[in-house]
């Protein structure tokens, strides 16, 4: 009989070692699942110019009107295997990134004044779209 107790003591000493552990790991699972999910959305919430992207694909420039805040950084991504450019109409000195090759990445800077500025893509000039800076 007297044996018995301190079998059942390591027993009740064993399933709390056992609950601790698995709250442990239930802690630290929870951590880094939230932690990648909370700062993209913090980053989505800023200003905006990491989101400035143009891309181009199959000769179309998306999205058509891109907004932006002035000066922000745009990238443009070509996922064309032609080049193409993204040139402001009329005054070319507003923005132009010059040739972007096929699979290309540039970055360029948004006009500092606010408005509408059309471009063009300097090689097909049927390629058309619009930058809001605003
Ligand atoms: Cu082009």
């Amino acid at each position: 009989m007297s044996l018995t107790h301190p079998h059942r003591g390591h027993s009740v000493l064993a399933v709390a070692g056992v609950l601790a552990l698995l709250f442990l790991a239930g802690c630290s699972n929870g951590g880094n699942g939230t932690a990648p999910a909370t700062s993209p959305s913090s980053t989505a919430t800023g200003d905006g110019p990491a989101a400035a992207r143009i891309v181009i694909e199959n000769f179309t420039f998306s999205p058509a009107d891109l907004q932006v805040r002035p000066g922000a950084k745009i990238t443009v991504v070509n996922r064309d295997s032609a080049a193409h450019t993204v040139t402001a109409t009329g005054d070319k000195t507003t923005f132009d990134t010059g040739n972007v090759a096929g699979g290309a990445t540039v970055t360029f800077t948004a006009p500092s004044t606010t408005g509408s500025y059309s471009y063009i893509c300097a090689i097909h000039p049927n390629m058309k779209g619009t930058l809001t800076v605003r």
